[in-house]
């Protein structure tokens, strides 16, 4: 090869690798995680300050309490409404924490701007995030980015929070693509009844969890990697989701890290044979193999006749030495909690009156 021929080649390879990066950033979806009120701002903290934020996703922690997002960490920090909560929270008042994320919302337009997938987290039944987060969800509609609920619902012991939370979900599910829903009380009870405090603390990281493994199987090189286009397709006007989680070690790891996962939804829903779709998220220490992954995929698909579409990525995390945790998450499913929370509410004033 003459001296010419050989600087030419070699410079259409650069090119081509230029190329190549070129394309695969910008088909690299942009990912946005927004936490709206208190609950919604601590997820995204812990991922910020514990995980040290997700790759590839910007954090964004808005709320309408001024003295909670000084102490957060977040890549964004947005405090909704000044002028109309005067950085003092929305008092358990929807309708303020509504009125308060309209005034500021071109500033979380603009900070959201350009994302192809938005990730909504809020608790729902206070002010702020059950009032705020279907507003925020609704102005991005016409992005045509893949918007995806994060929600708690309260405690029993919040059972005055009920009802706004139940109108909070309705309004956020039909914003929303997809909403997964925790029922705070289930995950105390997997959590083995913690005390209130703590049991926040793994709603927290549990959601975080998921939030950050499915981005990071999206945007970085994993074990397995998702595919925007299926999440996109078990995800887009899906509804309500409900999720799990199962960890194990030892022998025979994954079937129980999956059985678990399963058997544990952390929302009661009417039949899980019935879901549209799965999404399965493994992780493990740098011991998990490829043979794990592929069996916990074959686990769920075979647990759920039918239809279903089954989407599973995998990711090493060393944090997990020895272990392996499996996260699934069903799409497309009905929540008890939608159809009879009225009978329930209705129960309570009943024996509260009578
Ligand atoms: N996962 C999680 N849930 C929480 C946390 N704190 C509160 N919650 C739940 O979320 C619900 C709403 O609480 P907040 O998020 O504090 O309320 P808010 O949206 O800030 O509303 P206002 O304070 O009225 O403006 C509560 O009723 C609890 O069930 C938390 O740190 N993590
Ligand atoms: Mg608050």
């Amino acid at each position: 090869m003459s001296y010419d021929t050989d600087t030419q080649s070699k410079m259409d390879e650069m090119l081509e690798s230029e190329k190549i990066e070129n394309i695969m950033r910008s088909a690299r979806p942009q990912v946005a995680v927004i936490g709206v009120g208190g609950a919604g701002c601590n997820i995204v903290s812990w991922v910020k300050e514990k995980k040290g934020g997700i790759a590839g996703a910007k954090l964004i922690a808005a709320n309408t309490d001024a003295v909670h997002l000084s102490i957060l960490k977040a890549d964004r920090r947005i405090l909704l409404g000044e002028k109309t909560t005067r950085g003092m929270g929305a008092g358990g008042y929807r309708e303020r924490g509504e009125q308060a994320t309209r005034e500021s919302l071109e500033q979380v337009k603009k900070d959201i701007a350009g994302s192809n997938i938005v990730y909504i987290a809020a608790g729902l039944g206070g002010g702020t995030g059950t009032g705020g987060s279907w507003v925020i969800a609704n102005s991005l509609k016409q992005t045509g980015a893949l918007l995806i609920g994060v929600v708690t619902l309260p405690f029993a012991v919040e059972r005055f929070r009920y009802n706004s939370a139940k109108e909070g979900l309705e309004k956020l599910r039909d914003q929303c693509d997809t909403i997964i829903v925790i029922d705070n009380n289930r995950l105390a009870k997997v959590a083995g009844d913690l005390p209130l405090k703590e049991a926040l603390g793994v709603a927290n990281e549990l959601v975080g969890e998921f939030v950050k493994g499915i981005t990071e199987t999206i945007t970085t090189a994993s074990l397995i990697n998702i595919d925007f286009a299926d999440l996109r397709a078990i995800m887009q006007k899906r509804g309500i989701a409900a999720m799990g989680v199962g960890e194990s070690e030892g022998d025979e790891r994954i079937e129980r890290a999956v059985q678990t996962a399963l058997d544990a939804q952390l929302l009661d829903i009417k039949d899980s044979t019935k879901a549209y779709g799965v999404l399965i998220h493994v992780s493990g220490g740098e011991d998990i193999t490829l043979d794990e992954v592929t069996q916990a995929g074959e686990m769920v698909t075979r647990s759920l006749p039918g239809k279903a579409r089954v989407v599973w990525g995998a990711r090493v995390d060393p944090t997990l030495q020895g272990k392996v945790r499996v996260m699934v998450a069903l799409t497309g499913i009905e929540s008890t909690f939608l159809s009879t929370q009225q009978s329930a509410v209705s129960r309570l004033i009943h024996v509260r009156t009578s």
